[in-house]
Formats: structure tokens, C-alpha cells, sequence
């Protein structure tokens, strides 16, 4: 398994639309377990693949917290085929966005389809930190960011730091 480096905002990567896997093969199971090992060395507790800079609709997530076993989920082409009217406040961060945090508002309850690592169809229920996390990362599959649900005055503020940050890591030192 392999840590792969991770796509930070701003970058145009981040902003496309992810494209459907075919069928979850040897290929699609190698980047599965990679962006497990990454999520981990990242300590986050979700992956979508164009943070990794891969246009697949696939992510990986653990909201198991430290004193708990891992519950590790592999998916591929996940959708939501219910969400419940229902919503629910929860402070997101996100790998690509780092060193911001703001509350987004989203369906407290959804019904989840997707395909599984071993290439089978499976449809399961999610309410709490894993229905905000499966939908922060379809999200991402979507080319769209948690700061993207946040009013344009406070986006703008954390794009433009974010763009900072990217021009200062861009500089040589001392110049
Ligand atoms: O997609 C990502 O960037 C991963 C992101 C997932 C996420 C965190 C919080 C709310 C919604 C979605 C992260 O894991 S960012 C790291 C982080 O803030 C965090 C990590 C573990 C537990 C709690 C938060
Ligand atoms: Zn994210």
C-alpha cells in the first residue's frame, strides 16, 4: 500500500465533476487501500479520490473514533437515494482545506447505494458523523467543497487565505 499526495486547495482538480468506475477491479481495489493508508497518515476520517488527484467516484472513510475498532468503508459510484427533510449542524474540516473549520447544514438521515470492494451492489442507512462524512465526500466527487455551502463572504475569506498559503509554499525562501 502507497501514501499518496494529496490535492490542496485552491486547484482546479478539486472543482471537476469525478468520473464513474466501470466495475470495482484489482485496479480500483489497489486505489481503495491506497486512500486508506492516506486518510490514516492524514488523520482524517474520509477520502474521495480527486483529493488524491484521481477523477474516479470513489472514497473511503473510518468514523470509528481512536479508543474504537476501525470500520473501515471502501465505495465506489456512491449515491444517495433518500435523504431525510430533516437537517442536522456539524463542524466540517477537510483534508484539501486545511486549517479551516465551519459548521455546514445537511440531511440529518440518508439511504446510501454504492458499489463494494468486492463489486457488489449494496444499499445501507446513515445518520450521524457517517451520513456528514459520506456526504462531505460525495461532495468532493462532485467538485464541491464544504466552503462551498458556507455564504460568499465567508468562502471568499478562507479562499483567498488559501490561496495565500499556496502562494507563500510556492516561494522560494528568503525572496
Ligand atoms: O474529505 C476530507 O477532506 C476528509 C475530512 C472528512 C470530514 C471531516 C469532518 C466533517 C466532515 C468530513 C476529514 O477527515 S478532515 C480531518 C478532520 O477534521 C477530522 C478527522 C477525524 C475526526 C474528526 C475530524
Ligand atoms: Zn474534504
Amino acid at each position: 500500500m502507497a501514501v499518496l499526495p494529496l490535492v490542496v486547495a485552491p486547484d482546479p482538480r478539486l472543482k471537476k465533476k469525478a468520473l464513474p468506475v466501470e466495475r470495482v477491479d484489482d485496479t480500483i481495489r489497489k486505489l481503495m487501500d491506497d486512500m486508506v493508508e492516506t486518510m490514516y497518515a492524514e488523520n482524517g476520517m474520509g477520502l474521495a479520490a480527486p483529493q488524491v488527484g484521481i477523477s474516479s467516484r470513489v472514497i473511503v472513510m473510518d468514523i470509528a473514533r481512536k479508543d474504537e475498532q476501525p470500520k473501515i468503508f471502501k465505495m465506489a459510484n456512491p449515491e444517495i437515494v433518500w435523504e431525510s427533510p430533516e437537517v442536522k449542524s456539524y463542524e466540517e474540516g477537510c483534508l484539501s482545506v486545511p486549517e479551516h473549520y465551519a459548521e455546514v447544514e445537511r440531511p440529518a438521515s440518508i439511504k446510501l447505494r454504492f458499489i463494494d470492494y468486492e463489486n457488489e451492489i449494496r444499499e445501507i442507512d446513515a445518520d450521524g458523523v457517517l451520513a456528514v462524512c459520506v456526504q462531505h465526500e460525495i461532495d468532493h466527487l462532485n467538485g464541491v467543497l464544504f466552503i462551498d455551502h458556507l455564504s460568499s463572504l465567508k468562502r471568499s475569506i478562507i479562499s483567498r487565505k488559501l490561496l495565500k498559503a499556496k502562494k507563500a509554499m510556492a516561494e522560494p525562501a528568503n525572496s
